[in-house]
């Protein structure tokens, strides 16, 4: 069956493993698919959700681009774009806010997570960022979407606004109900400090995370300072119980090779981690490499990558500008 396919990502700088293993890898193969209509979105409006450099962010918009691009995802059959060339975007997610309870934005963890001890200074803008994600998600009519772990509440709530906006405006099937498309066992690749904590851009730690810009060298270095315990690596998963940094690294070799957890066991079971880690570096670094290095290539020519933009944003607006309309005359504008 032919998928619509919407998904994001944030040009926030430090693009990272997990974003690449819990999202754009899915993207890329749901793109190569002739029968999927995929639009991928730099989405630069959630970006600002939290203070931006404004020089950087336009770097990052550029960037975030040119990694879908040097991942693999063909801007000649998906749709590249940056949000904010896209007026529906914020028109929509304006609408869906004035149809969405507080309670269901108060149970959302992410923003508790971001906000942190101190919700009162935290933007507006962050409290509502789950809506700004249900317009971008149903102004096109998406059937799936492909995310990480962390993003599965935001699109239950997606759900809900759907839901709702069809039942208050008897407009059943109006908006399409998306599903979530998130790699069971790969959706969460943890920082490599702390193997409890989310692989996140914003960690001041840089030895946290593979960033897809990093070099050989650095991919080494960082894999060897990982965090692992003393144990040798076990023969089976129910071993991996409470060693979490063990269970991500090996999750993480699982993922870029596309094979079992359990398959990587039968391969290292009994062995030490250093051997294991000298293994995980080159192969992340034959996957990593090549997408960084194309990655900074496109970097330098800008003209290519806004020319891929606004041509996305042409072919964006031509699907979300016709649904804003109709959304517009539902409610009676
Ligand atoms: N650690 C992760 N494991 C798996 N998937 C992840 N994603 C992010 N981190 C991981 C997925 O990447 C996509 C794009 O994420 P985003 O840039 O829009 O925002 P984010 O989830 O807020 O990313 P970060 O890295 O955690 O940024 P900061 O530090 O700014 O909060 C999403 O599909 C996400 O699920």
């Amino acid at each position: 069956m032919s998928k619509k396919i919407f998904s994001g990502v944030q040009p926030t700088g430090n693009l990272h493993l997990g974003n690449y293993l819990g999202a754009i890898k899915n993207f890329v193969e749901l793109g190569k698919d002739k029968e999927n209509e995929c639009i991928y979105c730099v989405v630069d409006l959630h970006a600002i959700t939290v203070k931006q450099d404004k020089d950087q962010l336009k770097n990052n918009i550029r960037e975030t681009a040119a990694t879908f691009i040097a991942s693999g995802i063909d801007p000649n059959k998906n749709i590249i774009f940056n949000q904010s060339k896209v007026y529906a975007h914020a028109e929509g997610s304006w609408i869906l806010s004035c149809l969405s309870p507080m309670g269901w934005l108060n149970r959302m963890t992410q923003f508790k997570e971001k906000a942190g001890k101190d919700k009162e200074k935290a933007s507006v803008g962050l409290y509502i960022y789950p809506i700004l994600m249900a317009s971008d998600i149903l102004l096109y009519d998406a059937t799936h979407v492909p995310v990480g772990e962390d993003q599965k509440q935001h699109l239950e709530l997606t759900r809900d606004i759907a839901h709702k906006f069809n039942k208050e405006f008897a407009c059943e099937d109006f908006f399409k109900i998306p599903e979530p498309l998130i790699k069971k066992n790969f959706s969460r690749i943890m920082s490599l400090k702390d193997g409890l904590k989310k692989m996140s851009k914003s960690d001041p730690s840089d030895l946290s995370r593979i960033n897809l810009t990093d070099s050989e060298d650095d991919i080494i270095n960082k894999i060897r300072k990982a965090k692992t315990d003393s144990s040798p690596i076990p023969n089976e998963e129910r071993e991996l119980k409470d060693r979490p940094e063990a269970e991500n690294l090996l999750r993480i070799y699982s993922s870029i090779l596309n094979q079992t957890l359990n398959k990587t066991l039968d391969e290292f079971g009994g062995k030490n981690f250093s051997e294991f880690k000298s293994q995980l570096a080159e192969i992340l670094s034959s996957k990593i490499s090549p997408i960084s290095d194309e990655t900074r290539k496109l970097i330098s020519d800008k003209e290519y990558l806004d020319k891929i933009l606004l041509e996305g944003a042409s072919k964006a607006e031509e699907i979300a500008g016709k649904k804003i309309k109709e959304m517009k005359q539902i409610i009676g504008f």
